[in-house]
């Protein structure tokens, strides 16, 4: 009897042990129980951690990891070679000894054949850099995974463990810088008594190569530093700039520099005193430049503007291109509007020749399901890089998702896009499909069964919320104040026109869309040649860009056909039987999912396909209000009155 019991335990403790996955290792769940042989030639607290990981959790043979002033692949690359009897990993400096033990683990994780190996890599962009639009109060803008992770109250003493945790995650990916703070800054936030906790910060993630960077309030000197004013060209200004840079750098001596949102969206900035967004940056370059710091400034410059709203970052930067200092680089947005589900490439790109750019992505789903819907978002920026060039630009920047949830993201699918953004910041070339698989290996397991149906999952979800979304280069109709559900009747009395959906789609009875062509706003002339006549012309504008570039009647003929009314009722109709696929296709992987994992995924898709219906019928019943034309019968027609939609929360 005793026995039976016992045996019923040890079962029960089993089920518990598969079933207690909760998403908090990430893709780092190798089995750490190894002592694997591992020797190195450097004590360094960087190399230090390379050795430890790999004595945890590898399993091949002996390994060797030698410092080599003359390895050529660059401060962060290294060399991996191996025989039937060891491994060498080489590299000139520790970090990337630690980047090639995280490679070498990640290989073993995906079931990669490791014999007689011979790779060697070296990172594209040297800054790759996540921004946490974090608060001092422990708020999160656009965050979906909960609070934030600093802990400032607790900070400097009491320091949590994830600190350690989230620098050890990126720097398995390559991830080598850190924005710690909200781009809508605090000038509190670089009070003697913060940078004391910021340097805590720093301490912990420096061994393993990540650098502190701070975004900073333009008008902090006249906030906390009492100046009488913040103009950039103000010696007070500049002398506190000065002192608070010697100060920030005495604490933090390899501190990366400074994030500037500034005259956007209200915060403040040098056009306050008739600066020019060149003086703002110039000054502040010089005031961290003798400790090899960097100003990213931003070009989301949103307000005090006439006409297009896509217009103005190319209307304000362009004349300035060439006035920047060398340690200034332009923060751009990958679309010209505001991270959007589908945005063709921002035109500044095009149109600084002299000054050093960023890609500023953004890995929170701020205008894509949050951390709801399961969205891949790699396939996103890779549509990006292919029409501008990775190396147009000198490093890549992408809004966090981390949140002090015990998954990190939220949703257990959302840790895909940070790891997405660390590998294509660390090697753009990678294909989606590649990352993909990276990742589901790392993270569920390596069976194929899992493998295929959850990569055609993510692979599909991106184009699969833009249909259900905004097709066919609908932009902005989201829901006010939270950007999640639909709202394509917006027009509230009290907004200025840029939040307005109805600014942006400017349906009537005749047509749907944005006339941004050279009969328009002319914003296409902003885009370098061909694109500039491509989207100019509604015969050869790609059609996913179609009505954000044109004016288009309803009974347009499509490429296909169709009427643009019904290419639009079939378009969002297919994002919904994307969503319906998704489901089957989760469920079918059930067998090889840990019980929580699966189940919270599910519970997500579901939310998510009702959310997806939701849109479907909202912008349908509404823009059939201006089409007067019918929903074609082969389509599920809407279940819901359009008036019970617009009164409903649509989250
Ligand atoms: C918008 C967000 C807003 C940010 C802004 C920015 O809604 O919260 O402050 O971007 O990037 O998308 O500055």
């Amino acid at each position: 009897m005793k026995r039976k019991y016992l045996s019923i335990i040890i079962f029960l403790l089993f089920v518990i042990q598969i079933s207690a996955e909760d998403g908090s290792k990430l893709w780092l769940r190798n089995d750490t129980s190894n002592h694997a042989s591992v020797t190195c030639n450097n004590k360094s607290q960087t190399a230090t951690i390379a050795v430890d990981e790999l004595q945890k959790a590898w399993k091949g043979v002996p390994i060797t990891l030698t410092i080599r002033e003359d390895c050529s692949k660059g401060e962060e690359g290294f060399c991996i070679s191996s025989n039937s009897k060891d491994i060498t990993l080489s590299a000139k400096s520790p970090i990337g000894l630690l980047y090639g033990a995280f490679d070498l683990l990640r290989r073993q994780a995906t079931n990669e054949n490791l014999n007689n190996i011979d790779i060697s890599e070296t990172p594209f962009y040297s800054l790759r850099i996540l921004d946490h639009w974090d608060n001092l109060d422990g708020s999160i803008e656009r965050g979906y995974a909960g609070k934030s992770l600093w802990k400032w109250k607790d900070l400097p003493s009491n320091i949590s463990d994830r600190y350690k945790e989230y620098a050890r995650a990126n720097a398995s990916i390559g991830i080598n810088a850190t924005v710690l703070n909200n781009v809508n800054a605090s000038p509190k936030m670089l009070s003697s008594k913060n940078l004391e906790r910021i340097k805590v910060l720093a301490d912990i993630f420096r061994p393993y190569g990540i650098r502190v960077f701070l975004s900073i309030n333009f008008a902090s000197s006249k906030v906390i530093g009492h100046t009488k004013t913040a103009d950039p060209l103000n010696p007070d200004v500049i002398a506190w700039w000065n002192e608070k840079a010697k100060e920030v750098y005495s604490l933090i001596p390899d501190f990366g520099g400074f994030l500037v949102k500034a005259n956007s969206e209200g915060q403040p900035g040098p056009g306050d005193y008739n600066r020019s967004h060149a003086d703002g940056a110039n000054m502040l370059a010089d005031a961290i430049k003798p400790y090899g710091g960097i100003i990213m400034w931003r070009a989301f410059v949103y307000g005090n503007h006439d006409g297009d709203r896509v217009k103005q970052a190319v209307e304000e930067f362009k004349p300035l291109d060439g006035q920047f200092r060398d340690n200034v680089i332009i923060q751009i947005k990958n679309g010209p509007l505001d991270f959007q589900p589908r945005e063709p490439y921002n035109p500044l790109f095009d149109n600084l020749h002299k000054t050093k750019m960023m890609a500023e992505f953004q890995i929170t789903q701020e205008y894509l399901g949050q951390s709801t819907h399961l969205v891949f978002l790699s396939p996103m920026w890779k549509e990006f890089f292919d029409e501008v060039s990775p190396s147009s630009m000198k490093a890549v920047a992408g809004v966090a998702n981390i949140g002090n949830d015990t998954n990190w993201c939220g949703h257990d699918f959302a840790q895909a896009n940070w790891y997405a953004f660390g590998r294509l910041a660390w090697n753009p070339s990678m294909t989606s499909e590649q990352i993909a698989d990276e990742w589901i290996r790392q993270t569920f397991s390596n069976n194929e069964d899992l493998i295929k149906p959850v990569k055609d999952i993510m692979m599909s979800s991106r184009e699969a919320t833009v249909d259900y979304m905004m097709p066919l280069g609908l932009h902005h109709i989201f829901k006010a104040d939270h950007h999640y559900g639909p709202e394509p009747w917006g027009n509230q009395k009290n907004f200025p026109e840029m939040w307005k959906p109805v600014y942006y789609h400017k349906a009537d009875h005749a047509a749907v869309g944005y006339d941004r062509s050279s009969t328009g706003s002319n914003a296409v002339a902003q885009y370098r040649h061909p694109y500039d006549s491509i989207y100019d012309n509604i015969k050869t504008c790609p059609e996913q860009y179609l009505l954000w570039f044109h004016h288009v009647p309803w009974n347009y003929k499509m490429k296909d056909g169709q009427t643009l009314w019904n290419e639009m009722c079939y378009k969002y109709d297919n994002g919904v039987k994307e969503v319906y696929l998704f489901l089957s296709l989760w469920n079918s992987v059930q067998p090889y999912v840990d019980a929580d994992r699966f189940a919270a995924v599910e519970n997500k898709l579901q939310q998510q396909l009702e959310n997806a219906i939701c849109w479907k019928e909202s912008c349908l019943l509404y823009f059939q209000t201006f089409s007067n034309m019918p929903i074609p019968s082969d389509i599920k027609q809407p279940k819901h009155s359009l008036n019970k939609l617009m009164n409903g929360k649509n989250k």
